[in-house]
């Protein structure tokens, strides 16, 4: 290898690494905007729209395996805006319409570009997948300013994240190659899956239809309250 291969090599491989810092740091921006809305919604209605949130950045390997599967150039412009999964976040949720909502309420925040929303949930593959996915634009903010960073965030309700994490399983097991009895029963099982979501949700609607929001602010305790109290008493 050329002195001015070393180089080139030496370049690339820190470019890769600030790719995937700042992919690092979109994951970070993104976890704390579910926290903020996970939590005011507690606070708000005392109920969690969502059960569960799980986030990934790609490992250098498979980064590169994607780049060359997709036979894009090693160029990190490119590659920032060809592969929108580097930084991935998983939010689970119980019902469907809590799926909506929380891509509803992410979606509105003004920082963030809408690049792509695709709708497995209304229009599952034809192997019975579902979920939302949103390919969302954030600014991470670095030394020298704000730097737009691509994650994809999956929504889904625990039903739909069960039947996708079997199917990876199962596909990974085949090898891709899943034999057509399985492939049928997956199907039926995705089906299967949604009746459930479906009957669920509109129990809880009936519970929960026409129910005030409730507020507790139990952040303030007793004293708390008592020093509100006073203060207010003193400006009245
Ligand atoms: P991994 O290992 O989960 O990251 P792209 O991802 O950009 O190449 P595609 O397929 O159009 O293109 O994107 P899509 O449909 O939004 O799917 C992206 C991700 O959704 C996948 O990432 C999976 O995580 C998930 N997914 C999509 N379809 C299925 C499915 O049929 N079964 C399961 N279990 N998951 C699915 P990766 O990169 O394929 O895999």
């Amino acid at each position: 290898m050329s002195p001015q291969q070393i180089e080139s090599l030496r370049a690339l491989r820190l470019d890769f690494s600030r790719l995937l810092m700042q992919h690092r740091f979109v994951v970070d921006e993104m976890l704390t905007k579910i926290s903020i809305l996970r939590e005011e919604s507690l606070h708000a209605h005392s109920y969690n729209p969502i059960e569960h949130i799980s986030s990934r950045v790609k490992s250098p390997r498979s980064l590169l395996q994607k780049v060359h599967r997709r036979g894009l150039p090693l160029e990190i412009d490119v590659i920032r805006q060809k592969i929108t999964d580097i930084a991935g976040i998983r939010i689970t949720c119980s019902f469907i319409a809590d799926t909506y909502h929380v891509l509803e309420l992410l979606t509105a925040q003004d920082d963030i570009r809408v690049v792509e929303i695709k709708d497995y949930i209304a229009r599952p593959k034809p192997n019975g997948y579902r979920s939302l996915h949103a390919i969302l634009e954030v600014p991470v903010f670095l030394r020298g300013g704000p730097v737009p960073v691509i994650c994809e965030v999956q929504i889904r309700t625990i039903a739909m994240d069960f039947w996708a994490s079997l199917e990876h399983k199962i596909h990974y097991k085949f090898n891709g190659d899943v034999p057509a009895r399985l492939i049928e029963e997956l199907a039926e099982a995705a089906d299967a899956a949604d009746q459930l979501d479906r009957r669920m949700e509109q129990l809880h609607s009936e519970v929960h239809d026409g129910a005030p929001d409730i507020d507790s602010g139990e952040d303030f305790d007793d004293e708390a309250l008592r020093i509100l109290w006073d203060l207010s008493m003193r400006e009245g």
